[in-house]
């Protein structure tokens, strides 16, 4: 597979941005060698600058459930763009793109518009503490909120496949109010919660974990965690910037019946522009500045092209039936891979949620972050490598969820299975 282009360009981009890209994960330094470098891309397929074209997994890292460029969003996104790209002022689209959250999101009475998951998160922990006056948070190992400075300890994500947890440059005094706790281990949440609920101000969960693969929540957990933060009016919030729309279209708190008091999103309600969000009871949003006292705020929150991306993408995902046929495609792959997996002689073990899912090369079941660890990223990378050099793009790193898309045909399942079946061998 001829990457010269891609190469070329790594080198360039090395010397004007730290590690050659926007994100770290991008870099494929969990996985060796050097990132391709993205064309376009279209459906189910992206396209790299050596003209290789790869099933792609990662999809933007979960926005773009719809395939990439879809020819509706890419429409009304055009028309839109004729309009003006951003005023800062109020526009109608803003409330739009509301109504159609707070309509499949029932447990939020309102929700604020920012441009990321890490705003998201890092304005309803500001909100949280200012509706309680309480400062502790607590977190659990390997969920992955973003990059505020709170929420950078036992971080998953590129904080986990690059070993930095805790990253440097985050101040004591800061990660010594984020308490962090296994996750599904129900036993030293209470504990926890017992001995300092008088300073705890929320409790921030990934009610399915994609920042260490995919790590699903044992029968009962997410009850628990409800119960007890209830019990000592300390606020839940669910972080579902990634299982959002992604899990099941009401999220995972749908697919849970679970009723937490804040919400996170992002990813698939940008549409594959910058969105981010995070809503809840009208008593805590009321705290929220202009209403309330506390502060938060952004140039391009709500901006009228991310608006739109995401009002065209949320209708569509309303349509009868759609999350059926999701939840189909995704079955036939999970299917597949595990199968490919057995009669390849490798041991796997497979996890989904919804679209979104993860292939650990491990023979333990992985609950938590520590079983979670117990995989061997030597052979993933291998795997990595004879997937995309066969056409396959899955998550350049072991501690990442892969993501389906409505464009991914039973076509290229097949293929993608079959790549798997070879690239399974290949690594035996
Ligand atoms: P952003 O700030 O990257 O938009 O969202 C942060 C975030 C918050 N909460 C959850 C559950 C998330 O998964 C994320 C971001 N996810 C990663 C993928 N594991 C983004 C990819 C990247 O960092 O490049």
């Amino acid at each position: 597979m001829e990457q010269k282009k891609s190469h070329q360009l790594f080198k360039i981009a090395s010397e004007l941005i730290p590690g050659g890209v926007n994100s770290p994960v991008r870099a494929f330094r969990a996985v060796g060698g050097n990132p391709v470098f993205i064309q376009r891309a279209w459906g189910s397929k992206i396209y790299d600058v050596d003209g290789n074209v790869y099933i792609d997994y990662v999809l933007s890292w979960g926005p773009l459930i719809l395939g990439h460029a879809y020819p509706k969003v890419v429409a009304a996104l055009k028309k839109a763009a004729e309009n003006g790209t951003s005023y800062g002022a109020p526009t109608a689209l803003e409330i739009e793109l509301a109504q159609l959250v707070l309509k499949v999101y029932p447990s939020m009475d309102k929700v604020r518009m920012v441009n990321s998951g890490t705003e998201a998160t890092m304005s309803a922990i500001r909100v949280a503490r200012g509706f309680t006056g309480r400062d502790k948070i607590i977190k659990f190992e390997g969920c992955y909120h973003g990059h505020a400075d709170g929420l950078l300890v036992k971080a998953g994500s590129g904080a986990t496949t690059f070993g930095v947890p805790d990253s440097p440059g985050v101040p004591k005094s800061c990660a010594r109010n984020t308490i962090t706790i296994p996750y599904n281990d129900s036993a030293a949440l209470k504990t926890a919660i017992t001995k300092e609920w008088k300073s705890i101000a929320c409790v921030i969960i990934e009610p399915v974990v994609g920042n260490i693969g995919c790590v699903l929540p044992k029968p009962g957990f997410l009850e628990t965690v409800r119960k007890l933060t209830e019990r000592h009016n300390i606020v839940l919030i669910f972080d579902e910037v990634m299982t959002g729309f992604r899990v099941a279209y009401g999220g995972a708190q749908a697919h849970y019946g679970i009723r937490p008091d804040m919400t996170c999103l992002g990813k698939v309600i940008g549409g594959g522009l910058p969105v981010g969000a995070y809503g809840g009871r009208k008593e805590i949003m009321s705290m929220v500045s202009p209403e309330g006292p506390v502060y938060q705020a952004g140039t391009l929150s709500g901006n009228p092209l991310a608006m739109t991306a995401g009002i065209t993408t949320l209708k569509i995902l309303s349509k009868d039936g759609l999350y059926d046929k999701l939840e189909q495609r995704a079955s036939l792959l999970a299917k597949g891979l595990i199968e490919a997996s057995r009669k390849a002689g490798i041991k796997i073990r497979f996890y989904r949620a919804g679209t979104m899912f993860c292939s650990y090369f491990t023979d333990t079941d992985v609950v938590d972050y520590k079983t979670a660890k117990t995989a061997d990223t030597e052979k993933f990378s291998r795997f990595f490598a004879a997937m995309l050099k066969r056409g396959v793009y899955i998550a350049p790193s072991q501690f990442e969820a892969g993501f389906l898309s409505l464009a991914h045909s039973e076509k290229d399942i097949e293929q993608t299975v079959r790549v798997a079946y070879e690239s399974f061998k290949e690594i035996k």
